[in-house]
């Protein structure tokens, strides 16, 4: 009676909108889900036709997606399980508490790992399949900050000793340590993706599932239905890279992708969305995005209750809370949870009345319940034709108690004191007792304990552990000599760019027997900037679904040309996406056994400045392959002004240790470089990668002038001997990349005009050049009583008399780090400042880097060693009409 008199919003009475269910309930019996789904829509147009204003939302309730009566049977064995699972808690949190009871403030995380356990745990007992000779397995990116749980799983498993588990976080300890996150470079055997700068790891995922269906679509791998996981923190999600690439992945239908958020509603200073609900957004964001979105926010618990509930008010409630409420439930007893959860309304209150405060309080939600996880997984395994993210409400810190659940300071707590150790200790069971337990020490049941048996049977069945890394693929062996030596020859007085000399390379290359079908070019829209559009038809752009239309340019010999076989990766406009195809292809040699030789030209400026922190991930991965700066150099990129100019890149490949940067300035000396990689990576399998920064100047491309190809290795090499060595005005002049012609020039002026002899080197990268040596610096200092080393630069300037200077179209710091080891003072010229919109003679005389700038510096430094008038110097500014007084590029 009292409900019939109720009424809602607009005067609606609960009874019609009790009808309406009923019907709908009828028709979901009688007929089920696609039948009523269909009548919603039905209806959904019809309203919409009559005029209704139906709100847009793509927000389902605040409810688990798969309803009790849908969840599958949990195969497991959910006691044992759990109690591996205690033991793994246990064990993340020890690690954590005596690394810092060692050294204090060395760091370490307990509070996301206690989250995800259960995230995890499911994955590792029934999901994860590892790699092997049969199965290519399944790829995990874990949740950087969790790793103290994975490696405390791996010590169960024996993968992992105590003793490096004594050392996490102290690495360089004897016997070695566990670095604090996910870092291949550091553990590779165990670990493959770097995870932890957040963000990377959601945008390298979708492109690593894409990268696995192009290497199926060209006929390069099996077929399988290996998935690709990747777990998040949900502060995490706000990262622009995280949700950055999500329609590409629906896009492309990548049904081998599942995401799992881990949704408690924290990070690291406070609630991800006080005012907000997280989750929701998150669904609508993915849904709006074409994903199949799974909500995992309720446990088993709670079933029985939303049973009792008919009217739906208990799923209405729970969506009205904002996540700071619910923090707020988190920390709080059962009695506050009565009073300010159901206690909103009568009825809810009437629903739990039977239950005590404390079970109130024990109401576990989704992500820490088992049997909701593995239903959300085994959903997700399943879905056909889109991608999947699980978004699975947890607690920031579960199980710490007054420790740090659920609290804001919970993200940092490292420490526990004695009580909260008991507490802990208690709570999942560990047989420890309360003197023993204050020490934390690790704890791993015996090899015959049912526990370590099961955990290990379940493994087996999934293929081994997970993660481990290994290399599988097998060396090239070809030397390639024939492909490269075309290029050894020069143009014959042929104007071409390095852009175009290095377009002729791929083409070869991809024509190869040996690598040709390993090469896998990537362009963020920028194939026709680099002359590459000959490529679309002969080799074709990638779509996994061929090409559904027919191409406006198909009468052209260079049409646009789509292909499921396609070979070029057309990334669109997204150099970091471009960039995680480049990882994905530079690492499928461990991660598919596959030999894969990424060739990715971009905008150079769109390059290390925009997405250094992937190129760092990729330098930690020992990725390999090819990254190429296309229309490089501040003032030989004409026109386009400050923020296309580059004269930062080389400078700033400077800190990635395994990147081997160089730029070159002729066609041969590309040749050598790429060649001498090939070998290098592909042969002799080192974990580095290329940098080459390829310029849009057209010039002559010269012969190679004898053996040098030492030299344009090591970084520098003598290009054009002076005519006349036996001048007394001697000078060095440093070139590299475009600039190098503008030193060749001077060459020829202070000849000409001043009678000074000049030697012209080609310095193809100062970074080796810095490297070498730093190297050998070290080795002398830690070797004084053997005969000193001399360092690359020193050996080539032993005998080189005269004035040196260098011209770059880098910073001025590329040449001032080499100069200690040459044998008198150098004079810089670089491109320090903004760019301007201006063609290129005009930018080398605003940035004081061409030939007249070179002859001058020349002169003064001859000048300055006493080896020339004044008078010579002062008339040469004026001949070559150099304006003494124009303004300083570098603060202009
Ligand atoms: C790019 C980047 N910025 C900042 C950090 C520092 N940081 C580490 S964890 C963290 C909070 C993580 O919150 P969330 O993603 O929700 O993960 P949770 O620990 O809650 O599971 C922050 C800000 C980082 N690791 N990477
Ligand atoms: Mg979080």
């Amino acid at each position: 009676m009292d409900n019939e008199l109720k009424t809602q919003p607009h005067g609606i009475h609960d009874v019609e909108i009790q009808e309406w269910l009923e019907s709908l309930d009828s028709v979901l019996e009688s007929s089920g889900p696609e039948v009523a789904a269909e009548i919603l829509e039905r209806l959904r147009a019809h309203a919409t036709v009559n005029g209704i204003d139906l709100p847009f939302s793509a927000n389902t309730p605040y409810a688990n997606t798969i309803p009790a009566r849908l969840e599958p049977l949990f195969p497991g064995d959910q006691e044992l399980e759990r109690r591996i699972k205690s033991l793994i808690r246990w064990n993340a949190l020890a690690m954590v508490v005596r690394a810092n009871r060692v050294e204090h403030n060395i760091g370490g995380h307990i509070s996301t790992y206690a989250s995800a356990a259960t995230l995890y745990e499911v994955g590792f007992n029934h999901f994860f399949r590892a790699r092997s000779e049969e199965f290519e397995g399944d790829t995990v990116y874990f949740q950087g900050h969790a790793s103290p749980g994975i490696y405390a799983r791996a010590y169960l498993e024996g993968r992992i000793s105590a003793q490096k588990l004594e050392n996490f976080r102290r690495e360089l300890k004897p016997g070695g340590g566990l670095s604090s996150y996910p870092h291949p470079w550091l553990m590779p055997d165990f670990w493959e993706f770097p995870t932890v700068s957040m963000g990377l790891s959601p945008l390298m995922a979708i492109y690593q599932a894409r990268f696995n269906r192009y290497l199926e679509d060209r006929g390069m791998k099996p077929v399988t239905d290996a998935k690709v996981w990747a777990f998040l923190g949900d502060g995490e999600t706000d990262e622009p890279e995280s949700l950055g690439a999500i329609t590409l992945a629906s896009r492309e239908k990548l049904d081998n992708l599942i995401f799992v958020v881990n949704c408690n509603l924290q990070r690291l200073d406070g609630p991800v969305r006080g005012n907000g609900q997280i989750i929701q957004e998150l669904e609508s964001a993915f849904r709006g995005a074409g994903w199949n979105v799974i909500k995992v926010l309720w446990g088993s618990e709670w079933d029985p209750i939303l049973e009792r509930d008919t009217e739906g008010l208990l799923v209405k409630r729970m969506g009205e809370l904002v996540d700071g409420e619910y923090q707020k439930l988190v920390v709080s007893s059962g009695a506050y949870v009565r009073e300010h959860f159901f206690g909103s309304d009568p009825r809810l209150l009437q629903l739990v009345e039977p239950m005590s405060d404390e079970s109130l309080r024990r109401l576990r939600l989704g992500g820490h319940d088992p049997r909701k996880v593995y239903a959300a997984y085994k959903a997700a395994v399943e879905q056909k034709g889109k991608p999947t993210v699980i978004l699975a409400r947890t607690i920031k810190g579960y199980g710490l108690g007054e420790a740090g659940e659920g609290k804001n300071v919970t993200h940092q707590q490292k420490k526990l004191n004695e009580d909260e150790l008991r507490e802990f200790r208690s709570r999942f069971g560990i047989p420890l007792n309360d003197e023993d337990c204050i020490e934390v020490p690790f704890y791993r049941p015996a090899e015959d304990s049912v526990e370590i048996q099961y955990l290990r049977a379940r493994r087996e069945a999934l293929g081994g552990y997970v993660p481990t890394r290994s290399i599988r693929s097998k060396p090239i062996v070809a030397d390639h000599d024939e492909l490269f030596k075309e290029f050894h020859e020069g143009s014959e007085g042929r104007e071409v760019s390095t852009t175009m000399a290095f377009v002729q390379m791929l083409r070869k290359m991809l024509k190869d027997p040996e690598i040709g079908k390993l090469i896998v070019p990537i362009v963020p829209d920028e194939a026709r900037t680099f002359g590459m559009e000959s490529l679309f038809r002969t080799v074709g752009i990638y779509s996994s679904i061929g090409q559904k239309y027919e191409p406006v340019d198909v009468n052209t010999l260079l049409y646009y040309k789509e292909a499921k076989d396609g070979q070029i990766l057309e990334e669109g406009i997204t150099e970091a996406g471009s960039m995680a195809s480049f990882i994905a292809a530079g690492t499928a040699y461990a991660t598919h056994g596959i030999d894969t030789i990424p060739f990715f030209i971009y905008y150079s400026m769109f390059g290390f400045q925009r997405i250094g922190d992937f190129i760092w991930a990729a330098a930690d991965m020992r990725t390999r392959g090819f990254m190429l700066g296309g229309t490089a150099g501040r003032t030989t990129l004409s026109g386009e002004g400050l923020q296309h100019q580059d004269g930062n890149s080389q400078v700033l490949a400077l800190p990635v240790p395994n990147v081997k940067a160089y730029d070159p300035a002729f066609a041969f000396e590309l040749a050598v470089i790429i060649q001498d990689g090939i070998r290098r990576m592909y042969k002799d399998g080192e974990s580095i990668f290329y940098y080459l920064t390829v310029m849009n100047e057209p010039y002559a491309m010269p012969a190679m002038p004898g053996d040098v190809k030492e030299g344009i290795l090591k970084g520098m090499y003598c290009f054009r001997r002076a005519a006349n060595g036996k001048s007394k005005l001697r000078a060095q002049l440093f070139g590299s990349g475009a600039i190098l012609n503008e030193a060749l020039r001077a060459q020829e002026i202070l000849e000409t005009k001043y009678g000074v002899a000049a030697d012209v080197w080609s310095v193809t990268s100062y970074k080796e050049l810095y490297n070498d040596g730093n190297e050998t610096e070290r080795w002398n200092r830690l070797h004084p009583s053997e005969k000193p080393r001399v360092p690359y630069v020193s050996q080539c300037l032993a005998d080189a008399p005269g004035a040196l200077v260098a011209a770059s179209d880098y910073l001025k710091t590329l040449p001032n780090m080499i100069s200690k080891w040459m044998p008198r003072r150098l004079a810089s010229l670089g491109t320090d400042g903004f760019g301007r919109s201006e063609g290129r003679t005009s930018l080398r005389d605003f940035f004081e880097v061409d030939a007249r700038f070179i002859t001058v510096a020349t002169l003064h430094e001859l000048f300055a060693d006493g080896k020339l008038e004044r008078s010579v110097l002062d008339k040469a500014i004026k001949e070559l009409g150099i304006n003494a007084d124009k303004p300083n590029p570098v603060i202009s």
